[in-house]
């Protein structure tokens, strides 16, 4: 079942979670390459969201901007594979949705602990706003708010949970987003924790 959420958005409920417990198998041996850390806004702010990436390229932040990078700076080595089944899932949502041949190059992954939220914003330090993104949550449930294009504009609010998966493309792919801060809970594969993988064309 699939619900349009937006023009170019599109919510696949649950299309993650028969692979759930093997796309987290994955998860440790990525973050002990890459650790999670909590970065740093431009404007001086540390994230309550701990980041790392993996696949060619990972998107960045510090005093000097946002930025993918194809070494992670604190590791100072490349940031590690993408694993396969992360890759695959990303492109079979995608193909769901009429995205065919999405490769990404990039996942960003998001942890979220109970009071961690993202503020209201934009992706845009991607090369090419054609690609989609594709967005799959693990663990614990979050409030996700979903505006558009205009930052004024009050978003809407959507409970996304383990193993939904949300595809963003078209007019909704510059549309503004965050994450309420979350609830505390229990959640049987992740306990006090969300993970977002995020797949992005950032090249
Ligand atoms: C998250 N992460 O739940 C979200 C999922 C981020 C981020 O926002 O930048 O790391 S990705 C949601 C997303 C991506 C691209 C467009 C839109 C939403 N949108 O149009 O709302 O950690
Ligand atoms: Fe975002």
């Amino acid at each position: 079942a699939q619900q349009t959420l937006a023009p170019g958005a599109a919510l696949l409920r649950g299309f993650a979670r028969e692979a759930g417990a093997e796309l987290l198998a994955a998860l440790d041996g990525v973050l002990a390459a890459a650790p999670l850390r909590h970065l740093v806004t431009p404007g001086g702010h540390t994230m309550s969201v701990a980041t790392s990436n993996c696949g060619p390229l990972g998107w960045v932040s510090d005093r000097r901007g946002y930025r993918y990078t194809r070494e992670d700076p604190l590791a100072g080595q490349p940031w590690p594979p993408m694993p396969g089944s992360w890759r695959e899932l990303a492109a079979r949502a995608a193909a769901e949705v009429g995205f065919d041949g999405f490769v990404p190059d990039a996942c960003l992954i998001n942890q979220y602990l109970p009071g961690s939220k993202l503020s209201l914003h934009q992706d845009k330090d991607e090369n090419d706003f054609s690609a989609p993104i594709v967005s799959v949550s693990l663990g614990l449930p979050a409030v996700f708010l979903f505006g558009t294009p205009e930052r004024s504009d009050r978003p809407q609010r959507y409970r996304l949970q383990h193993g939904d998966v949300v595809v963003w493309g078209g007019p909704a792919r510059l549309a503004f987003h965050g994450v309420a801060a979350l609830a505390d809970g229990h959640h049987v594969l992740l306990g006090r924790r969300r993970i977002n993988l995020t797949f992005r064309c950032a090249a």
